[in-house]
């Protein structure tokens, strides 16, 4: 299918705040933050620090995220098929982690409700990343809430203390049809496509915005001290070519490398 990418969304955070994002946790400790410990461009980027919960599930769970929601980027239907780019960061776990343990976080959420509110009826498509006991490198994975499907693993590897930019290509499905397609990228490498699949089911409406960095919730999993960093995050939709729109963009150039790479 032909499509006209239209740029959404762009944050490379140099604004020092969380102004341009619909929402971010703001409950208890360790909040996201805007800082200049570690950009990828520019002089800031957010820093997301993990630590053992304080108050329970809630904030080990939803307070480690900034939201942006499709509506606010002049789509009040949200987005069928669009791109999420963004520059990932997963530092070295603090010397004070305990490097056995094994937890996962939820790098990004591409959220049916962005109220997080799980249902039946909600489905997300996420990219996960996995921290292995012992082993310093992540599997990236992708799931649903929609129990129907279980979550294809990915197994691509990052390295610690490097940039990587992370691009994923969503087609939500015609309801009730099997024509899905995700993809992921990184570094402008194409790694994983999965094809022919219900990523909605047969909900008839769409992903309504991006959450990024939250973190898992389970309190039976283990909360290893780490901290990651995200910077130059854009959302491009995915228009059917002929549909009218006029605010054509060129197709998005890769980003900057970063000096790490
Ligand atoms: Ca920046």
């Amino acid at each position: 299918m032909k499509t006209i990418p239209t740029l959404l969304f762009a944050d490379g955070f140099e604004s020092g705040d969380f102004s341009k994002w619909s929402s971010h946790g703001a409950y208890a400790d360790h909040l996201p933050a805007v800082n200049g410990v570690n950009p990828h461009s520019g002089s800031y980027s957010y820093e997301q620090e993990y630590y053992l919960p304080v108050g329970g599930p809630y904030p080990q769970d939803q307070n480690r995220f900034i939201i942006e929601n499709f509506a606010d980027c002049g789509r009040p239907a949200g987005l069928a098929d669009f791109i999420l780019k963004a520059y990932h960061y997963p530092k070295h776990p603090e010397a004070d982690a305990d490097a056995t343990k094994s937890t996962q976080r939820k790098l990004t959420r591409c959220m049916h409700d962005t109220a997080q509110a799980p249902s039946a009826t909600n489905f997300e498509v996420e990219l996960i990343g996995w921290q292995l006991a012992n082993q310093y490198g992540l599997d990236l994975a992708i799931g649903y809430y929609n129990p129907a499907f279980q979550m294809p693993y990915i197994s691509v590897q990052l390295a610690y203390n490097a940039w990587y930019l992370l691009e994923q290509e969503i087609h939500l499905n015609t309801p009730g049809v099997g024509d899905g397609v995700y993809k992921l990228s990184v570094n402008g490498t194409l790694r994983y496509t999965l094809s022919g699949v219900q990523l909605r089911n047969t909900q008839t409406t769409n992903l309504g915005g991006v959450c990024i960095g939250d973190q898992v919730n389970k309190t039976t999993d283990y909360t290893v001290h780490e901290f990651r960093y995200w910077d130059d995050v854009q959302i491009w939709a995915l228009d059917p070519h002929g549909s009218g729109r006029q605010n054509w963009r060129r197709f998005p150039t890769p980003g900057r490398k970063a000096q790490a790479w």
